[in-house]
């Protein structure tokens, strides 16, 4: 089930009841690509105040494989996470790592990173997996238009994508797990209402809206979330893969995003690149030396609260694992507050003061 509870303009306040708990939106959700978030624990996770995570197909079919996971009965029992997770279906990450071999209409024909043994990723084998994993939420298997594409290519491409979506709607067994349409079409308005309007008939839980935060300019990219969030159903989730930066993240729950995924604030920790109330902050700056003050005066998590920019800097330059530890814990919990701050902003009508604020801090 999903309410929405509360709108301020466009934006909106909601609540999803999955199999494993209820989810607030606007929701970030961490991603941990092979069953765990990069250098966390699932009580990290919890302390954070992570509602679910996210978790792919691609890498986890190839390994541990589905043997194991159904030897455990699903993900969350494997890692020990007791809270909803949502998984991709697989054709993006084989398309972004560049494993892909070749598309047909039967499905995605890719070699394995690991084993190099051929593969064919088909829309029936990856709602089989990701039902088998027991993800909350699933994807269907679609085809990720690259940037750019002709209207014939988008046409073509979109057009495959919503045959998939059907075959995955019509396999799809487990009444409690939900299932999402991917939204595609390039930057085309009529692609993308026909890939929705096509998608509307097939009853999914949810809509994601895919192609975005592929190399387009960011007009083309927030015209495109504007356009789709105008013409999908209200009484459904909205989830825009893949994005993005803080103000991407606001931007689109002015349009009326409901869910968000990016590795953004993981992978930058894990580079010393640090989101915080003052900005973005690059920890390895030799201005940063002999700096008392914590990475933001603002944060509450445990790196401000016990650290300084210097002893992050050094443990960082040192190549020490606590350094990604810390560090990724601040970024989550910045993306995490964020969203919290969203839903505050939503609940009291000051929606509008907050994308003005961040617009102001990201902008410069
Ligand atoms: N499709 C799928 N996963 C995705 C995307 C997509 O288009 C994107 C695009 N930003 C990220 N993840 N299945
Ligand atoms: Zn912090």
């Amino acid at each position: 089930m999903f309410k929405v509870h509360k709108t301020d303009g466009r934006a909106r306040l909601g609540q999803m009841t999955l199999a494993h708990g209820v989810v607030n939106t606007p929701i970030f959700m961490p991603v941990g690509t092979v069953g765990s978030v990069k250098s966390l624990v699932p009580e990290d996770l919890k302390t954070l105040g992570a509602e679910i995570i996210l978790g792919n197909t691609y890498h986890l079919y190839l390994r541990p494989g589905l043997d194991v996971i159904r030897h455990f009965n699903g993900l969350h029992k494997f890692i020990q996470w007791d809270k909803p997770i949502l998984t991709d279906s697989g054709g993006f990450q084989i398309f972004s790592l560049g494993q892909l071999r070749k598309i047909t209409e039967e499905g995605c024909v890719f070699q394995s990173h690991i084993d190099g043994k051929k593969i064919n990723l088909t829309p029936e084998l990856a709602v089989e997996i990701q039902e088998t994993i027991g993800a909350d939420i699933h994807m269907v298997l679609d085809e990720c238009t690259p940037y750019p594409a002709t209207p014939e290519e988008a046409k073509h491409s979109m057009e495959r994508s919503l045959r998939w979506a059907k075959r995955c709607r019509e396999v799809k067994s487990r009444d409690e797990l939900w299932q999402f349409g991917i939204v595609q079409g390039g930057m085309y308005h009529d692609l993308r209402k026909q890939s929705l309007e096509g998608l509307g008939e097939l009853g999914f839980e949810g809509f994601s809206i895919g192609g975005l935060s592929v190399g387009e300019p960011k007009p083309a990219m927030r015209e495109t979330t504007d356009f789709c969030c105008e013409h999908l159903p209200e009484d459904k989730p909205r989830y825009l893969m893949g994005v993005g930066t803080p103000l991407d993240i606001i931007e689109s729950v002015n349009y009326g995003v409901d869910m968000f995924d990016c590795v953004m604030p993981t992978r930058n920790g894990r580079n010393g690149t640090l989101f915080t109330s003052l900005g973005k902050v690059n920890i390895k700056n030799q201005k940063h030396q002999f700096d008392e003050s914590p990475l933001d005066p603002e944060c509450s998590c445990y790196t401000c609260q016990n650290f300084s920019r210097s002893y992050l800097r050094h443990l960082f330059i040192a190549k020490e694992i606590t350094a990604l530890r810390l560090l990724t814990l601040h970024n989550l919990t910045y993306y995490l507050h964020l969203i919290h701050d969203i839903r505050d902003a939503i609940r009291e009508d000051r929606f509008q003061d907050l994308l003005k604020h961040h617009q102001q801090l990201w902008d410069k």
